[in-house]
């Protein structure tokens, strides 16, 4: 398998969880985002969305977009699961997920910020101000479905780390280390998030761990 990916994007973050997860090996192509690597035609051929994460199974199949991905490696692998089995519990994973995926991260990557500044005038504080924003109202939300609900656990669901935990992480990571934000106000994400930092498998995808990482950060 090879894996599209840069360092410090949250959705690629999310899969190499989910990899770990999993047990899964895949050989990284490195696509940086800083210098609009995410347009070049070779990349676009992979993804015309340009953007990362893309995994291309051994068969060649493309694979874009994080939970389809995500979704795809718990069919294909289907031992931890990353999903409860059932259909309620399912969509309330999937619900913690799109706070992240569909809600909050969209509004802040590269793409946005580069718009914000170029075409409306934004400063980097400006910009910086904006995701934090959108990063706290997705917490507030994650805060307020997982605490008190029976369904939650050590984890978003549960037990044992899934879908909406890899999500989770991959948000508070972003609010955290690249939005100058914080998550103390959240205490039931924090736990979960702490928990999961904890583990190996999340730990060893976080940004800063990549080899494609600047060694100054
Ligand atoms: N919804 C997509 C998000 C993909 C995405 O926007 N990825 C970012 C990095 S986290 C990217 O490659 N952005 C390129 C750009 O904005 O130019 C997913 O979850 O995979």
């Amino acid at each position: 398998m090879q894996l599209f990916t840069f360092w410090r994007s949250m959705a690629t973050f999310r899969v190499r969880i989910a990899m770990n997860i999993k047990g899964l090996k895949a050989d990284p192509i490195y696509v940086d985002l800083l210098k609009g690597h995410q347009a070049a035609p070779d990349f676009r051929n992979i993804n015309p969305a340009m953007a990362v994460p893309a995994l291309v199974d051994d068969d060649g199949t493309v694979l874009t977009q994080s939970t389809a991905i995500i979704e795809y490696l718990d069919e294909r692998w289907p031992s931890p699961p990353l999903l409860p089995t059932d259909p309620a519990g399912r969509a309330r994973v999937r619900a913690l997920a799109q706070i992240t995926v569909a809600d909050s991260h969209p509004l802040s990557v590269p793409r946005i910020r580069k718009y914000l500044a170029t075409e409306l005038g934004a400063s980097d504080q400006q910009i910086l101000g904006w995701g934090r924003k959108w990063q706290k109202d997705g917490l507030d939300a994650y805060e307020t479905l997982l605490a008190g609900n029976k369904a939650t656990g050590t984890f978003c669901h549960g037990e044992t780390p899934g879908l909406a935990d890899i999500c989770l992480a991959s948000h508070c990571t972003g609010t955290v280390h690249f939005y100058g934000g914080t998550i103390d106000g959240h205490p039931t994400v924090k736990r979960i998030y702490e928990r999961c930092m904890a583990d190996e498998r999340f730990s060893s995808a976080h940004p800063k761990r990549q080899p494609d990482a600047p060694p100054t950060i």
